[in-house]
């Protein structure tokens, strides 16, 4: 369904919108049996390599990659959309449901950008082993404890890296998206809330036009706009569609199980993605449907040769301090 008109200007607005139960299990199980079939074999090939003890079958969704991370950070790694390239994803990105959303503010011919992510967000007690397992099996004075040290420290970092700081998405892409209407579209594939790492956004900074850059990624404290800080808790099939230029962060994930999420980005078809060195495609056209995209495998051989040649995404060269008009459809 389309957005009705109070939740369009309620995006003209506020710079955001969030769609409660746009998606129905329907949409989403497909996408979360790829997930657990991807960690599924890998889990299996880890434990064959001896890397890790046990493959936690059996365990739910939620659970079962954080407890297999515990003793090896390599499937964790691997998470991503463009690192699975998972049929059942590829099909999500297609979405008709979706799709009716994001072609209330982005018009009919749709590019899905190759700005797109699987989060796994890892709970914050994953190191301490608070979530229900045992803990590390290696502790306790036989030698390994230089060993189990690094591990740890290695799984704080990870935990620590998906905790996204303050940043807008107009920060994530080169210079030459920088007038382009580009809508992030976030999901959860679970229930979120303020305990398991929800988003949070400033609402209406939009309206200024303005990146606010800092030394690093994202943007220090000293330098958020003004505005007050909202809290989105969102429920499974809840999808929010917002502005490149609302500034948002997750915090972190307090709970005993993975906040599972994806987030994608669609935009005008012919305009440039900000991210040339990766693949895009058409996912509708009212005025070409035979340009759409629906072969799978042209899909993951597209990343495939991309990220042999581009692992490392370059980083931008300048960052404009005045504002950049960036024109809705419509
Ligand atoms: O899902 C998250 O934790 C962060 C998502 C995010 O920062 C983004 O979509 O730009």
């Amino acid at each position: 369904m389309a957005l009705t008109q109070d939740q369009f200007q309620h995006f003209v607005d506020e710079g955001y919108v969030i769609v409660e139960g746009a998606l129905t299990d329907d949409d989403l199980d497909p996408v979360i049996a790829g997930i657990e079939a991807f960690v599924d074999e890998k889990a299996r090939s880890l434990y064959d390599e001896g890397l890790i003890t046990e493959i936690h079958e059996g365990e739910s969704f939620e659970r079962r990659l954080a407890l297999v991370t515990r003793e090896n950070t390599s499937i964790y790694d691997d998470i991503d959309i463009m690192n699975m390239r998972a049929e059942a994803v590829f099909r999500f990105l297609g979405n008709d449901r979706l799709l009716d959303l994001v072609e209330s503010l982005v018009g009919p011919e749709l590019t899905c950008s190759p700005i797109q992510h699987l989060r796994a967000k890892l709970p914050e007690g994953l190191v301490r082993g608070e979530n229900g397992d045992e803990g590390d099996p290696a502790r306790g004075g036989n030698g390994n404890e230089s060993a189990v040290a690094a591990r740890e420290s290695d799984l704080a970092a990870r935990v620590k890296e998906n905790v996204a700081p303050w940043h807008q998405d107009a920060q994530v892409h080169h210079e030459d998206a920088d007038p382009v209407f580009i809508l992030t579209v976030w999901l959860p594939l679970c229930d979120t809330d303020e305990e398991n790492g929800c988003l949070q956004i400033i609402p209406r900074v939009h309206h200024k036009g303005m990146v606010y850059w800092s030394e690093g990624f994202g943007i220090e404290d000293g330098r958020l706009p003004e505005g007050e800080v909202l809290s989105l808790p969102m429920k499974k099939g809840d999808v929010l569609l917002m502005h490149k230029l609302i500034p948002h962060r997750s915090i972190p994930n307090r709970s005993g199980s993975i906040r599972w999420s994806l987030d994608l980005r669609y935009q005008q078809t012919g305009l440039p993605t900000g991210r040339s060195f990766y693949p895009n495609f058409i996912v509708r056209s009212r005025r070409h449907p035979e340009f759409v995209l629906t072969d799978h495998n042209t899909w993951r051989r597209g990343w495939e040769e991309a990220l042999k040649v581009t692992a490392q995404r370059p980083p931008r060269k300048n960052r404009p301090t005045g504002p950049t008009p960036i024109r809705m459809y419509g």
